[in-house]
């Protein structure tokens, strides 16, 4: 029988009150229950949805401080799912105030008749798997109980306001208010000494509104936050206009995007920028008030580089000292602890001026702690505030604070989700749990929620959920379980992703670290909207991969394993090269390839600047070409001799550009990439001749080329990396030159093809098997294969310079770069391995594309100055932004 004929029956309970039987109970009635009844409901659930509200709204119901508003665009903070709803609705503003959005829910609610399956006034305070049912049961504060056999937590992200942490608001006399849970009835602020403690998204939007009405406002900042105006008005037209375009399209793009918002990042970065451009992206962005836009419109290193970061950082610094006319003001208000974005920035309304205004006074608590709160006001451990009223807008224990709120959560074998989450929450997607079978989360940690426009979120989650639900209906399944392995590839997949951000400099509720004592743990997806809905979707495609599911009569099916294995940019590039539907390059001919590669490479983007670029050639019978990579220190430098990849066939000395720039920025050595011979017109032993000859003429000429006399460096990748390595046996066995370090990245090393690698990876991560064939029929007859020349491994292995090599898990070469590591250590040879998993086999030469490269080589750069003698690089990203005070620079700017 369907159970949705046994909908909202009532049973006995086993001590004989009423249990509400249904299909499914929804925590939470705002954006994302509302949505999730609807769509339950059309498909035939029986349902009930549960809040400790009176009324729809969620956040929005208690989020009702003075000045609160959405901070994505309404045109885009919508319900998607009806077109019909888009007809009837019209937002009147650019970002709709609270009441507005409120309204917007409770005729959602009408229109789909929805509050007649809400139970309002209720919380759930307990919930717990009945594994003999298999189903969950939660006891509420008000009415029957619930037994259901899918169980939603529906419960935002910011919802479990924190608690004022400071001694002595128990005496205050006065009146205590709270932003996230502002009164209903109208608070009258005139002529009163108001405190408002706090300056993120809602202090920033309540400081204005309350400074029009009290007598005299303190703002009590602890930490400056960056904030850019919203410009609010009417719907902004342009982007209106982009909709009515094709309002299906648009919100297709939506879907798809990084952020939920239909704006595609650029992909300039900003050295390719001049200082007036970047000015005027700048004030383009600060024009359009809008945090989606100026967080991906500026240039591309922006999100993941802190000097591409600290660009925009200054010019909001400057803005802040623009407007703000009291110097020392202006200073305390200039954000300096974290870069721009990994905290959530704010969009404002006056906030700045209103700090021009003489009934407003900012107290920095970092110069002046708040000792206590007395019964008359605040006393910092300077002077004595006294006040009326005080505004905590202090935030949230965000994240997991709404789904842990409703406690104990228990699941299979009595296991309480607080203690499965005590070192911090894990999830599979965000929107499960192992342990906690048919539990589900809408915008969950581990998903992208937060860091995204949370109505396009919500439904591709609810979406998701709901279409689970109706599939295992039709086949006669009703558990449904994320798997240990699922969850913890989940959590490696969002450490991979949050490693591209500068997340990791920041401590903010993001990561928990708001909330004393709370695990610190980057807490939303930050891989972004689309690529999390193709993998939900790949979920799927892969036979629900990652979940058990389970059914009466014992139907079971588990189809283990994790999701994603590839780094995320990783993911992304070959994705789309799969997109491209490329022939294959040995299907091209030599030259064919060759042009091809020529081709892609112009798409690339440029590398960063170095000191100085210059093209010279080798001489002697074949003049061979170099491209010279100097630093903008001073010389001389230790030089490094490169070999660039493209299997003894392709490439030349230009076409790992980008990597040699940044490899030449970060080991501050002159890189000086050869352009050796190629096969078909110069078979084996040609390369790894030429490679030889190039290295000594190089070290020979050292100071003639601002080096260092004495012993070079090799590196190279891939081919390039066999002729590195080939080199060093051919410069002991032939009296030199002298070599001080070797870096072969992705190295061919060998001329079997039975290494486990080879057949794992033979084919879908650009390198190919068949590739690989081809490039060593091109090169090298098989007779001459066994040649140390071309299969170092093969040769002696002793006295050889200290390696760093680097390999790719999803290489074919992967193996035989790790035999020749192994060779290498087993002879006596002082060796590094890295080995880079989720890699392929250009990830580490895709400079500023396959981003998660940077970490890699990072490790090669320091290999390098280790090997020349030189110091560890300084820079310690993290010091940077662990001040308490601002740096001196900016408080110099602001006076
Ligand atoms: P936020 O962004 O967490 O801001 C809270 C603010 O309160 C922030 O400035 C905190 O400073 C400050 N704070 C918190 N605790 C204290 C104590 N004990 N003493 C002094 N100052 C304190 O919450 P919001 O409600 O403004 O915004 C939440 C989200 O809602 C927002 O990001 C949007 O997504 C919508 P700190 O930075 O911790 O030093």
């Amino acid at each position: 029988m369907p159970e949705a004929i046994v909908a909202a029956s009532a049973s006995e309970s086993t001590d004989g009150s009423a249990v509400q039987q249904v299909d499914v109970a929804v925590v939470g009635a705002g954006f994302a229950g509302l949505y999730i009844l609807h769509r339950l409901r059309k498909a035939g659930f029986s349902a009930v949805g549960l809040d400790e509200a009176n009324d729809v709204g969620g956040t929005w119901y208690w989020n009702r401080y003075p000045g609160a508003r959405c901070d994505i665009q309404t045109v885009d903070y919508s319900y998607t799912f009806d077109p019909e709803l888009e007809n009837a609705w019209t937002w009147s503003e650019k970002y709709a105030t609270q009441p507005e959005i409120l309204r917007y829910l409770g005729f959602i609610a009408d229109r789909y008749d929805l509050r007649r399956d809400i139970r309002f006034g209720t919380k759930v305070t307990s919930a717990t798997w009945d594994e003999a049912a298999q189903r969950w049961l939660l006891t509420t504060s008000n009415g029957a109980d619930i037994s259901c056999r899918d169980y939603i937590m529906a419960t935002g992200c910011l919802s479990a306001p924190k608690p004022p942490e400071i001694d002595g608001v128990k005496d205050f006399k006065g009146e205590v208010l709270f932003t996230g849970r502002w009164p209903h009835h109208d608070v009258d602020l005139k002529g009163k000494r108001v405190a408002v403690i706090g300056t993120g998204s809602s202090g920033i939007q309540a400081i204005p509104k309350i400074a029009e009405q009290a007598a005299h406002l303190t703002v009590f900042q602890r930490t400056p936050n960056f904030a850019m105006p919203a410009h609010n008005g009417p719907r902004a037209t342009d982007r209106v206009a982009q909709f009515e375009a094709d309002r299906a399209a648009f919100r297709e793009q939506a879907r798809w995007s990084l952020a939920g918002v239909p704006l595609t990042p650029t992909p300039a970065p900003s050295w390719a920028l001049s200082d007036a451009e970047r000015r005027e992206r700048f004030q383009k962005a600060w024009d359009e008030g809008d945090l989606v836009f100026i967080l991906s419109q500026l240039w591309a290193d922006q999100g993941n580089d802190v000097g591409g970061n600290t660009l925009v950082a200054d010019l909001l610094r400057e803005k802040v000292r623009e407007i703000v006319k009291n110097p020392e003001t202006a200073a305390a208000l200039s954000p300096f602890d974290h870069p721009f974005g990994a905290k959530r920035p704010c969009l404002e309304t006056n906030y700045y001026t209103t700090f021009n205004r003489d009934n407003v006074t900012l107290v920095n608590l970092r110069d002046e702690p708040i000792k206590a709160i007395t019964a008359g006001g605040i006393t910092t451990d300077r002077r004595t505030f006294d006040l009326d009223v005080i505004v905590f807008a202090t935030g949230f224990d965000a994240m997991t604070g709404a789904i842990r709120a409703v406690h104990p959560i228990t699941g299979r074998d009595g296991r309480s989700l607080t203690d499965v989450w005590k070192n911090g929450p894990q999830t599979y997607l965000g929107l499960t749990v192992a342990g906690f079978p048919n539990l589900f989360l809408i915008t969950g940690p581990g998903s992208p929620s937060v860091l995204s426009n949370m109505a396009v979120s919500i439904e591709q989650h609810a979406d998701w959920v709901v279409d689970r639900l109706i599939d295992m209906r039709d086949k006669g399944l009703t558990t449904i379980e994320a798997t240990e392995a699922a969850q913890e590839g989940w959590a490696r997949h969002m450490a991979d992703c949050s490693a591209l951000t500068l997340h990791r400099l920041a401590n903010t509720w993001y990561t928990g670290a708001n909330v004393p004592g709370k695990v610190n743990a980057l807490m939303p997806y930050t891989g972004g909207v689309g690529p999390y809905r193709s993998i939900c979707n790949e979920v799927v495609g892969k036979g629900m991969l990652g979940f058990r599911l389970g059914g009466p009569d014992g139907a079971a099916q588990c189809n283990d394993g994790e999701i994603v294995r590839l780094q995320p940019d990783v993911r992304l590039v070959l994705n789309m090269l799969a997109e491209m539907n490329l022939p294959p390059i040995e299907s091209m001919g030599a030259q064919g390839a060759r042009d091809f590669i020529t081709e892609f490479n112009k798409g690339r983007p440029p590398g960063r600047p170095v000191g100085e670029v210059l093209d010279g050639t080798i001489p002697g019978n074949e003049r061979l070409r170099y491209r010279l990579y100097r630093p903008a220190t001073p010389g001389p430098h230790p030089i490094v001799v490169y070999f660039h990849g493209g299997g003894w066939v392709l490439g030349d000395e230009q076409s790992d550009d980008p990597f040699c720039r940044d490899m030449c920025r970060r080991t501050g050595m002159i890189f000086v990439s050869v352009g050796y011979r190629h096969a078909p017109e110069h078979r084996f032993p040609t390369a790894a001749e030429d490679g030889f000859a190039a290295t000594r003429w190089i070290s020979e000429h050292a100071s003639h080329l601002g080096g260092i006399p004495g012993p070079v460096l090799v590196a190279g990748w891939s081919a390039g990396g066999n002729i590195a390595a080939v080199t060093c046996q051919l410069a002991r066995d032939r009296g030199g030159p002298q070599i001080s370090g070797q870096l072969l990245i992705c190295p061919v090393t060998d001329c079997s093809f039975d290494r486990p690698s080879y057949t794992e990876n033979a084919t879908g991560y650009f390198l190919t098997r068949a590739l690989m064939y081809w490039f060593w029929d091109i090169y090298c007859s098989p007779d001459d294969r066994t040649d140390p020349r071309v299969a170092p491994l093969r040769g002696e292995l002793r006295s050889l310079p200290p390696a760093f090599i680097a390999t790719a898990e999803f290489d074919p070469l992967r193996d035989e770069g790790i035999a020749y590591a192994e060779g290498l250590a087993a002879a006596g040879v002082n060796v590094e391995q890295l080995k880079g998993s989720g890699h392929f086999h250009s990830s580490y030469v895709m400079v500023d594309v396959i981003v998660t490269g940077a970490a890699c080589r990072a490790k090669m750069a320091e290999a390098l100055r280790r090997f020349a003698g030189l110091p560890a690089a300084a820079g310690d990203e993290r010091a940077r932004f662990e001040r308490k005070t601002p740096p001196t620079e900016i408080n110099a700017a602001a006076g």
